[in-house]
């Protein structure tokens, strides 16, 4: 498949002012009609009107009223080209469609007997031949005529225009899009469903009616959703200043879907894990959840859909602008400065998790990247959580009113347009008066900076200097990097552990605490006055850029911050660093000790190591034990303290991968820390418990996720006492986050009533697909699941791969979220890989590819297992009708 590259961008040859089209709906054959009025493009020299088209059947096209022969028109690879078009043209384009056919749920598909379209990236040309490009932005007017039975309800973007009986059993409705939008924001939806709507008055004092729209039986699982909405249109009032443009918004879930969701102009559709939820459904992630992406789609009115993006490459300027927005969002509904750092710790923990090692594998990319095979391949956590990151270090550079600034310039300049991430930065700077030029680089450079962090206390002047280093490892084509514009926030703390007030050589004195250093070069050193004593430096806080930092700590140091750091990310910081200490020297003293013959997946030795190696784990259990009962602390902040840092995030740190190493030294240590602190822990649990209504909110869940953690934990002796427990806290739960914690702490456990527990859950479940899709899940991460109980449940009746939840809960939780059984040593674990990659190739590639990243970073891996690895790429790569999706993947991962 051929290679995209945005060096090659050009205009499009035409413009369009109006698109009409009608829709005659039906499963098995959809006629679509569409009338685009175009104009040559006075930026462009071309004559060519150029449209794409896939998985379609042409009927008929006609140019100005006259049908168009086959020799009038060239059509190769999905490309149609009319040459030598008039100035002015209105083109007729009539295609027919299979809906019921459409595995891959791009384009117009069916799920469980009712329409959907999903359009971005490259969907709306699997509908009909267009210009389907997001530069091309138009106006939009849809009439949908359907079985008035089947489809009683029968939806488009932006207001309804008219709807009523066509005689026949057949209905109608028309609809009109006010505002100009690129076709990737096109939506359709008709089918049986019910809504939730209220109206709400926008802050102007004008009018908007909100809808919810779900299939009957789930509307008692909306109010969330609305909630959320309605929050989300108050905090953009209140901190950009934009207003819902539209009189009407509506949300719509479906549960088939391959992402989250979907920003199309007012008519947003929704995978049903993100707006459905009531207490003994859904839990506190999943509430969390459900208004991070509801605000998600709903910001994209403004960023994305009123000034969206010139060309793929762009994508970035959207997403990652949208994503900083939602999570800035999810603070403020938190609203306590230490909900405001859990918040931002959950968020880092996402990117050191999986964007850290997509940065550094054979996938790697720009965030702003230079080429793609397949745009649906490049919805990234790079994209997304990189680049919200590079929009949080804007607002670390300018303050919070200088972003705003440069916000408000940004629409100003761009409303309506199809614009580049270049546009984005020129805003910030030229409303702020800053030169961002270097700043590009976080556009153009992909992999993860270094910062190196030296020190040296001057006690004679006084005078604290920290010099800081950045480089940048090589990725796929980028060899060699330049420096990057990194905003490092810094603090120092006195031997008590206050803050002392900042001054560099030269400054005035202003009492600020926290000082953000501007690194540019290649090293810098910082020179800070007044300085009393040697302090403790506080480095990276709020992790205020996407870099790895590289600082020596001693331990006494780490639990120092740990206890007394202002900067509540760096205090949490300073735990996982004394507890990575301990959990990388394990797993290399594993590694070092690996048995001549070891028996298949018996990792019981590893145990017996660890029990006799010498080991100072008393500063971290101290330091652990001192967080959990000091009451000071938010239940949410003692939660995040006390978790370990993640198989994944260890896995990063390690030069060769070993995730039963990993696995093992973090089981032993999360023994070892539970026999410690079993009083307190058990105190904890007992002091958290919420009882009464369940409600979502942050102090409530702060105090289920302390309490569960504990449950956890005790859990680790799998003894009488606590197998009785969590059997008490699953029999007694009365909302699904304790019911399901006590259900996981079962699964890991030898209790005589896990698989009663787990086949109860299954029959109170059975007609909730997203908590039976949690049950798949808990299985396949289970410490008990291996490749043969995964591929048992493969055969289970409610298991399908059509399906994109329920096929991520099993295989994607247990290929990506088990990872000591997923990479067992005999390889079968890869060959389960490898089988449902091309499995599911043929249902639905985007969802094939997600799954065929799993073994992006085989080259990192002890050798015994790249080498099973590869044979399982190889396998994968031998497969004939490979979509582009999966090819590019496993092309770039063997190269
Ligand atoms: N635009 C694709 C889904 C999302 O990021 O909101
Ligand atoms: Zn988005």
């Amino acid at each position: 498949p051929a290679t995209i590259y945005r060096k090659d961008y050009t205009v499009p040859s035409y413009l369009i002012d109006t698109v009409e089209m009608g829709f005659d709906l039906d499963p098995t054959a959809t006629r679509v009609a569409t009338r685009i009025a175009m104009r040559r493009n006075p930026a462009s020299t071309s004559k060519e009107i150029v449209l794409l088209g896939e998985e379609l059947e042409l009927v008929q096209l006609r140019l100005n009223g006259k049908v168009l022969k086959p020799s009038q028109y060239t059509l190769k690879a999905g490309v149609l080209r009319i040459a030598n078009a008039p100035a002015k043209v209105i083109l007729d384009v009539e295609t027919l469609l299979q809906p019921e056919k459409n595995t891959s749920l791009s384009g117009l598909y069916v799920s469980n007997k009712n329409f959907f379209t999903q359009c971005e990236a490259e969907g709306f040309r699997k509908i009909t031949y267009f210009p389907d490009r997001p530069d091309v932005m138009a106006k939009y007017t849809v009439m949908l005529r359907a079985d008035k039975k089947k489809y009683p309800v029968l939806l488009s973007n932006g207001n309804l225009l008219e709807e009523g009986d066509l005689g026949d059993g057949r209905h109608y409705a028309k609809w009109e899009d006010p505002f100009k939008k690129p076709s990737y924001l096109f939506a359709l939806v008709a089918g049986k469903l019910v809504k939730q709507e209220q109206k709400y008055t926008l802050k102007s004092g004008r009018e908007v009616l909100l809808q919810v729209w779900v299939e009957k039986g789930n509307l008692d699982k909306t109010q969330h959703a609305m909630d959320s909405l309605i929050n989300s249109i108050r905090w953009d009032e209140e901190r950009f200043g934009l207003e819902l443009d539209l009189d009407r918004f509506m949300i719509v879930a479906v549960g088939d879907f391959n992402m989250g969701a979907m920003e199309n102009k007012g008519l947003n559709i929704f995978n049903t894990k993100f707006v459905l939820a009531k207490p003994d459904t859904a839990t506190d992630t999943d509430y969390a959840g459900i208004e991070a992406v509801v605000g998600h789609e709903y910001f994209h009115n403004w960023t994305g859909n009123r000034v969206t993006c010139r060309d793929w490459f762009q994508l970035s300027l959207k997403e990652g602008l949208t994503v900083f927005r939602d999570q800035e969002f999810s603070a403020d509904m938190v609203g306590t400065d230490s909900g405001r750092a859990v918040k931002r710790i959950d968020d880092v923990r996402v990117l050191r998790q999986v964007q850290f090692p997509e940065d550094a594998g054979p996938m790697a990319h720009s965030v702003r990247p230079d080429d793609y095979v397949e745009i649906n391949n490049f919805y990234t956590v790079t994209i997304y959580e990189k680049g919200a990151e590079v929009v949080r270090m804007y607002q670390t550079l300018l303050g919070r009113d200088g972003f705003r600034k440069g916000m408000d310039l940004y629409f100003q300049r761009h409303d309506e347009q199809a614009v580049t991430c270049d546009d984005f930065r020129a805003a910030m700077a030229d409303a702020n008066g800053r030169d961002l030029t270097q700043f590009e680089r976080w556009y153009n450079q992909a992999g993860t900076p270094r910062v190196q962090v030296k020190t040296h206390y001057d006690a004679a002047k006084k005078a604290y200097e920290i010099t800081l280093s950045q480089a940048c490892p090589a990725t796929p084509g980028q060899a060699k990097k330049l420096p990057f514009h990194i905003p490092v926030a810094v603090g120092l703390l006195d031997s008590s552990g206050n803050d002392i007030p900042l001054r560099l050589r030269g400054e005035a004195k202003d009492g600020a605490t926290t000082r953000v250093l501007e690194l540019t070069k290649a090293q810098q050193t910082f020179r800070f006055v007044d300085i009393e004593k040697q302090p403790v430096p506080s480095i990276l806080r709020n992790f205020s850029a996407p870099v790895v930092l590289d600082i020596d700590y001693t331990d006494v140091e780490l639990a120092f911050l740990l206890a007394h750091d202002s900067d509540a990310f760096n205090r949490w910081e300073a735990g996982q660093r004394l507890a990575a200490r301990s959990l990388l020297a394990m797993t290399a003293v594993v590694r070092e000790n690996y048995p001549a013959n070891m028996e298949k997946n018996d990792s019981s030795w590893i145990d017996r190591l660890l029990s006799v190696t010498p080991a100072n784990h008393a500063a971290l259990s101290d330091a652990f034990g001192a967080a959990l009962i000091d009451q000071s602390l938010d239940a949410a902040f003692r939660d995040v303290i006390l978790s370990l840092p993640s198989e994944a995030t260890l896995a990063e740190q390690c030069d060769v991968i070993d995730p039963l190493a990993i696995h093992s030294a973090r089981q032993y240590l999360r023994r070892t820390l539970a026999n410690a602190l079993k009083t307190d822990l058990l105190a904890a649990y007992k002091a958290n418990a919420t009882p009464g209504e369940y409600s979502p909110d942050a102090e409530a869940s702060g105090k289920r996720a302390l309490k569960n953690l504990a449950l956890a934990y005790l859990m680790e002796a799998d003894d009488a006492e606590s197998h009785k427990l969590a059997q008490q806290q699953y029999d007694n739960a009365n909302n699904m986050t304790d019911r399901f914690a006590a259900l996981m702490a079962l699964a890991n456990s030898s209790a005589p009533g896990k698989t009663a527990a787990l086949a109860k859950f299954y029959k109170d479940f059975e007609q909730e697909a997203l908590v039976i899709d949690k049950w798949f899940s808990l299985q396949a991460m289970a410490r008990t699941a291996d490749v043969a109980a995964v591929r048992d449940l493969l055969n289970h009746p409610a298991f399908t791969l059509k399906n994109p939840n329920r096929a991520r809960s099993l295989i994607f939780s247990f290929c990506n979220g088990n990872p000591a059984k997923f990479h067992a040593a005999d390889g079968s674990g890869y060959e389960f890989w490898a089988d449902q990659v091309i499995a599911l190739n043929g249902v639905n590639p985007q969802v094939a590819a997600r799954l065929s990243r799993t073994l992006d970073r085989w080259r990192k891996y002890a050798p015994a297992l790249q080498e099973k690895m590869r044979t399982a790429l190889e396998r994968v790569a031998a497969e004939k009708n490979l979509s582009k999706d999966v090819l590019e993947v496993i092309t770039k991962a063997l190269a």
